[in-house]
């Protein structure tokens, strides 16, 4: 028997679970979506299995059926019943939500069209009080459910599955391990996004599905742009709002440093992880952390709320001792030279930190010494002899990627200090034979060491009720509870605190003189020390959790350290310290169809952007529109363009331009007087929901789905001007130029309103377009009502307005085509390819989620087997998937998980010996590296 699927389908990962459950035996072989394995069918269908008869099954759920069948399980009439619910009901609309969150981006509506069959689902199971969809026991039916709904349901950023008896059924299902493996191969860890090849091969679904399935009312959003239906009541609010103008006490929008908790306000603490100083950020970087921690703040600000950014450079630690040792300078001068880029690039890109510092401060050294005699007298503490590698060459001793030497278990000979990649196994540099110091070569010794360690376990339980409440009454994202969850799940062990380094913050107990911080156990306290540095009130924020809401930015490799290790710190420390109540963790942002590296020239980082000349608010616009939110995204340059010349240049800047040029061309400049019809009405109930969807999303810091809340407004705006035609009626009699005088009034509000949403996303350009407008400042304060927001009309008849001119510029073909050559990675002609140091590799940080290149194949390239281009392919993919290995190791991810990426890694690195020419199996001795 032998089964036929490919990756990224949905209906694979049926066949794949119901062949893990039943252990039926049968050969798994991998196929392209358009591979006609089935001869006599007119169009290619995969999943496929052939039968020993010669026979094919070809739809997902006979397949499933078979195989338990084969199992000695046949199906009950119950059974059946769910098998054709779910062809005939699920599916549909299954396609329909799949096709709007994978392909369309519309992540945020999916549970519209998903509501009604989940709540079928879950009221069955409610009632059927069973764990299983039949009885007692799996069947077929609930694995084929289960591996239909597990893209979406296992996707937490789609807010599905609320219903408990569902929710109770997935996880139970979900917990067997075959399940896991099975999503594991279809989806190769990248949930939704693993899809898209597939879906982009479907048939679009019938747009007008979800009415049928589910009759659109006023409270739900369209289903298709621009389809949304207005009820008379709301259109009547939404000018009775409109006529109520602006509240005459605006918005204060002078900052007041320093910012300190005010009683009776909301008082919001925001902070975005530190960037190590060593290096320049890139672009995944930037969004992951910084911007978007400033766009929320700039949000709250809009909002009336009193808030408080900080952030500042990690500068401690053994890349920053080795960045000097390259550089030729210290570690101080290091530290002192990119602080200044970083904040040259955070100015450049508008990021307004209230506060931006650094961690090497005397007020870091003070604050960390106090948290660390805290721990140490609540008994937190604990100390530990470790075996360490120390090079007597280079003076110190060697992090675990800083040595290389021959496997203790399978004798290969370029084994990291952490791990062995040809066997998998996990090592202790200690045991690695013939080890050598990476960077001079010598050999180390062992030296016995003396070290402390954080009692995690003894403050686990303290953690977990924290944790419990944090996580259910503040924002966190999904990837951080999972995260989360994973480290609690496997148990907490206690953790290294100190390290044998000079460039540290100094360990103040009179054994461990010599010793420093680990620079996880310090860098957080940054946090405190940066605000220590910012204002001698900073225990107003930081030992103030009944006032104060505190946000932390991040990219998701860093959540563990945030959610489970500071925490601990500061419970064990025991000083009414403020823990994270929200806490932001993005996906990975990717380059292109690979990943940012600075040692192969991949990818923007923060200095170039600059050099593109394309503004500041363009590229926030463009980041925060691929907002890895949810799921890993791509940096594209032919999508940047794209998204400049039709959403910036066509959709938002055309519809600002418009109603402003109407206002001077038709009305010198003054503001017509507004007679609102019903359709006027409507376009401001549509604006208006807009708005407070916007406002919904913003609050839960879902900063790239509110955006396009706004870009929908100025589409609904374009379709008004259009409609109306305020260019032709002003051409014609009286009752017609006051048409075109309301069109134009009522456009040049939404114009209005537009800038202020922009404020927090591209803060040049909302100034440009409110000076254009010459909007009043109380225009701003459009937020402060209430807390839904209402759209009301701030630029009254007779208002003069400024001179208008257009926001934004094309972005041509060949300016991009440059563009992405000079970012792309080629290598300047003239010098050869750098040979990199696996140091150099181990450092880039962004795992990478580019599939591996398929097998090599023998081509004209190729000379006898040595295939130059396919070896620098696979030399990117091997650092690539080494980075992901890593990665999954941070966020300790399942043991089946890491294993499975560790044999792509192993065979990856066997193509490349191939295409490079030598033997696939590493060479018998070693030595021959530098
Ligand atoms: N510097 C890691 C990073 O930038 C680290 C963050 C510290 S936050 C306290 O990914
Ligand atoms: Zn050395």
């Amino acid at each position: 028997m032998k089964l036929f699927i490919s990756e990224g389908n949905p209906h694979c990962l049926k066949v794949l679970s119901a062949l893990g459950v039943t252990g039926v035996q049968c050969d798994v072989q991998c196929v392209n979506h358009e591979e006609r394995v089935v001869p006599f069918l007119s169009r290619p269908a995969v999943p496929a299995l052939l039968l020993p008869n010669g026979l094919y099954l070809f739809s997902s759920n006979a397949i499933c059926r078979y195989l338990f069948e084969v199992n000695g399980q046949e199906s009950s009439e119950l059974c059946n019943q769910w098998l054709e619910w779910e062809a005939t009901d699920l599916q549909p609309a299954l396609l329909q939500a799949l096709h709007m969150a994978v392909l369309q981006g519309k992540g945020s509506e999916v549970s519209k069209v998903l509501q009604s069959p989940l709540n079928f689902l879950d009221q069955s199971l409610g009632k059927g009080n069973t764990p299983y969809l039949t009885g007692e026991a799996v069947s077929v039916a609930d694995i084929v459910l289960w591996a239909a709904l597990y893209p979406v349901l296992s996707e937490s950023s789609l807010a599905l599955g609320e219903g408990k008896s569902m929710k109770a059924w997935f996880d139970r299902i979900a917990a067997m391990h075959s399940c896991q493996s099975a999503a594991q191969k279809v989806l190769q860890g990248k949930g939704l996004q693993g899809m898209k090849s597939y879906m982009q091969r479907q048939p679009a679904p019938h747009s007008n599905q979800c009415r049928e399935t589910q009759p659109c009312n006023s409270n739900l959003a369209e289903c298709e742009e621009g389809e949304r239906v207005v009820s008379e009541e709301e259109m009547e609010a939404a000018a009775h709002t409109w006529n109520k103008g602006l509240n005459p006490a605006p918005l204060d929008t002078g900052r007041q440093h320093p910012i300190l908790p005010q009683e009776g306000k909301r008082n919001i603490l925001v902070t975005s992880a530190l960037p190590y100083v060593n290096n320049v950020p890139h672009l995944g970087n930037i969004i992951g952390c910084v911007l978007s921690a400033d766009v929320f703040s700039r949000y709250c600000r809009l909002r009336g709320w009193n808030l408080l950014f900080v952030c500042g450079t990690d500068e401690y630690g053994t890349a920053t001792e080795n960045k000097a040792r390259e550089e030729g300078l210290t570690p101080q001068q290091i530290c002192d030279k990119y602080h200044a880029i970083h904040s040259g690039i955070y100015k450049w890109f508008q990021i307004d930190f209230d506060f931006f510092g650094r961690t090497t401060t005397e007020k870091q050294t003070e604050i960390a010494q106090d948290i660390f005699w805290r721990l140490h007298k609540n008994g937190f503490l604990v100390d530990d002899t470790v075996e360490q590698l120390r090079c007597e060459n280079c003076q110190r001793f060697l992090a675990d990627r800083f040595v290389e030497g021959t496997c203790p278990h399978c004798s290969y000979p370029e084994a990291r200090g952490d791990q062995c990649d040809k066997c998998g196994r996990l090592i202790n540099a200690v045991e690695l034979r013939e080890p050598q110091c990476k960077v001079c070569r010598r050999t180390p010794v062992i030296r016995s060491s003396k070290h402390l360690f954080l009692d995690l376990p003894k403050l686990e339980t303290q953690l977990e009720q924290w944790l419990e409440k944090s996580t259910s009454t503040g924002d966190w994202t999904a990837n951080a509870k999972q995260i989360t969850r994973s480290w609690l799940r496997d148990g907490l062990k206690p953790r290294c605190i100190t390290r044998d380094l000079q460039w540290g913050t100094p360990v103040p107990h009179p054994e461990y003189k010599e010793k420093v911080f680990y620079v996880w156990f310090d860098a957080p306290i940054g946090y405190l020390s940066i605000t220590a540095n910012y204002t001698d009130k900073w225990e107003t924020w930081w030992k103030n959790p009944q006032q104060v809401e505190l946000y932390n930015f991040m990219a998701k490799d860093n959540v563990p350290f945030h959610s489970v290790v500071f925490p601990c710190s500061l419970l064990g420390a025991q000083d009414n310290y403020t823990l994270v109540n929200n806490l932001v963790a993005t996906e990975y942002l990717n380059y292109e169809d690979t990943k940012f590296s600075k040692s192969r020239g991949v990818g923007v980082f923060g200095d170039m952007a600059k050099d593109t000349g394309i503004p500041s608010d363009v590229w926030r616009f463009y980041l925060l529109y691929v907002r890895p939110e949810g799921q890993d995204s791509a940096f594209s340059w032919a999508d940047m363009a794209l998204k400049n010349n039709s959403e910036l240049l066509n959709n938002l800047g055309n519809f600002i331009n418009r109603a402003g040029m109407f206002v001077t061309r038709f009305f010198e400049g003054c503001v017509p007087v507004m007679d609102l019809q019903q359709e006027d009405k409507r376009l401001l109930a549509l604006v208006g929901w807009e708005l407070q969807q916007y406002i919904k999303l913003m609050d839960k810091v879902k900063i790239r789905d509110a955006l396009k809340h706004i870009l929908n407004i100025s589409r609904h705006g374009n379709q008004y001007i259009q409609v109306n035609e305020p260019w032709k009626k002003i051409k014609g009699g009286d009752i017609e130029r006051q048409r075109a005088g309301t069109v134009t009034g009522v456009s040049v509000n939404i114009a209005c309103l537009l800038s202020v949403m922009l404020f927090p996303y591209m803060p040049k350009v909302s100034q440009t377009i409110r000076d254009q407008l010459n909007a009043p400042q109380s225009c701003i304060s459009t937020m402060l009502y209430g807390t839904t927001g209402t759209f009301v009309c701030s630029l009254r008849a007779g208002h003069r307005i400024g001179t208008v001119s257009p926001l934004f510029q094309k972005l041509e073909v060949d300016q991009i085509e440059a563009l992405k050559k000079r970012f792309g990675g080629q290598q300047p002609e003239d010098e050869p390819p750098k040979k990199k140091t696996t140091a150099q590799k181990a450092a880039s940080t962004q795992p990478a989620t580019v599939p591996a290149p398929a097998a090599p194949a023998a081509d004209a390239a190729t000379v006898n087997g040595v295939d130059p281009e396919k070896a620098k392919q696979l030399t990117q993919a091997v650092a690539e998937q080494g980075d992901k290995v890593r990665a999954l190791k941070t966020q300790k991810a399942e043991k089946a998980v890491i294993t499975a990426e560790v044999t792509k890694l192993l065979d990856l690195k066997k193509q490349l010996a191939v295409a490079e020419g030598k033997s696939p199996e590493p060479a018998p001795q070693k030595g021959k590296k530098k």
